[in-house]
């Protein structure tokens, strides 16, 4: 199996919940290695890229304004199989329901807001992994 790269966001909620070194320490406990990592406020340019495929839902614009509204840490996260492997440590959409074990299922959970706070992103599949390592980490290989 090849070597994979997927892009990992700890979205402004983990970063304000000083949950950043926990995340990363499950990442790490998992056998992942970080290649790269950028602690930024993303711009409503940026994060309209990122979402496009949300563009129109009624969660779009709350999901936007979340993302901007302080510091997230941009990680490209590498291993065999890890942009699977990263969803299943993320656990599911909802934090409500995300399955005990996992990052969203141990550590968030609904605050009554109009987008779910999940604490962490993770590419769903290659094509998305390219595309956004490309957007999050424009200086860098693209390899493999
Ligand atoms: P994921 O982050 O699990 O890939 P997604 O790509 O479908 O989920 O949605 C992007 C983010 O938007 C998600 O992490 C949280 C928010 N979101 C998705 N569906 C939602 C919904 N039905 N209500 C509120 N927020 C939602
Ligand atoms: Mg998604």
């Amino acid at each position: 199996t090849q070597t994979e790269r997927t892009l990992v966001l700890v979205k402004p909620d983990g970063v304000r919940r000083g949950l950043i070194g926990e995340i990363i320490r499950r990442i790490e406990a998992k056998g992942y290695r970080i290649a790269e990592a950028h602690l930024r406020t993303a711009d409503r340019d940026v994060l309209t890229h990122h979402y496009e495929e949300h563009k129109g839902k009624p969660f779009y614009e709350p999901l936007v304004s979340f993302m901007s509204s302080g510091p997230l840490m941009a990680l490209v996260v590498e291993g065999n199989r890890v942009i699977e492997g990263f969803r299943s440590l993320a656990g599911t959409t909802d934090p409500t329901t995300a399955a005990p074990g996992t990052i969203r299922g141990d550590l968030a959970r609904d605050w009554g807001l109009p987008v779910a706070q999940n604490l962490v992103h993770g590419s769903d599949s290659p094509q998305s992994a390219q595309r956004e390592i490309a957007l999050w980490f424009p200086h860098i290989h693209q390899g493999h």
